[in-house]
């Protein structure tokens, strides 16, 4: 059965690639599952038809059938326990991706989150460069950490899995403040999360949306 998958019309990332959708596309297509994708405006995505299947009336959502999830993780996960490829086989071993899943989405992107608020809504405020200062060092404090883990691998964990897609999607988000530049491991480990066929694909497939819905 085809999954649908929900995404912004007019995604505000201006085709980008940093809207969820992006982890939950990425994913299908690291497993090969073709899916569709229902473009929502920001009003459909907060009238009772999508609430019905997001409480949060947000992106992105996943229908296979009677199934229906929301929230990027789970939905990874789920594609990720259904398709060979971005789980391993050993238990020890995959429940050590599921470990990076959860770190990239509880521990790393909080504070990246953070400063996409600060930078985007709270930039009037009296006290926002002593915020901004202060979220840039936490992140900093996080991706010195990550860096340290990650050394000279190419993964977190031996092969590719679904942690490191989560927790390359999470990084992308760090692209315009140069913070990643500081750290030339995970600069280059984001850099071969991109280099994926399967997130090319991806990739190709949510800016193709942003340049039709620009007329272009
Ligand atoms: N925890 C949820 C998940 O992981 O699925 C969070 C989902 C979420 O935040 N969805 C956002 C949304 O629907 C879109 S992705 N927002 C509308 C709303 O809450 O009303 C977040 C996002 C938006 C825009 C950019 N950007 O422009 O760069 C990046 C990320």
């Amino acid at each position: 059965m085809t999954p649908t998958i929900t995404a912004f019309e007019r995604s505000p990332d201006r085709g980008r690639g940093l809207a969820r959708d992006m982890r939950v596309r990425w994913a299908l297509e690291e497993v090969d599952q073709l899916y569709d994708v229902r473009l929502l405006s920001f009003d459909e995505m907060k009238g009772p038809p999508h609430r019905a299947c997001h409480p949060f009336g947000q992106i992105p959502t996943y229908e296979e059938g009677d199934l229906v999830l929301f929230e990027s993780g789970a939905i990874v996960f789920h594609i990720a326990e259904r398709h060979a490829g971005l789980l391993p086989d050993d238990a020890n071993a995959r429940a050590r991706a599921v470990t990076w899943m959860f770190a990239a989405l509880n521990t790393v992107e909080p504070p990246i989150v953070d400063l996409a608020i600060v930078t985007l809504l709270e930039r009037d405020k009296t006290w926002y460069e002593q915020r901004l200062a202060m979220v840039k060092d936490r992140i900093r404090g996080r991706l010195g950490e990550l860096s340290k883990y990650l050394g000279d691998a190419d993964w977190l964990d031996g092969a590719f899995s679904a942690g490191d897609l989560l927790m390359v999607s999470v990084l992308l988000r760090l692209g315009a403040s140069g913070l990643l530049d500081e750290y030339p491991n995970l600069s280059a480990y984001v850099a071969r999360g991109e280099a994926r066929p399967a997130y090319k694909r991806a990739f190709a497939a949510q800016l193709a949306v942003f340049t039709a819905a620009a007329g272009g």
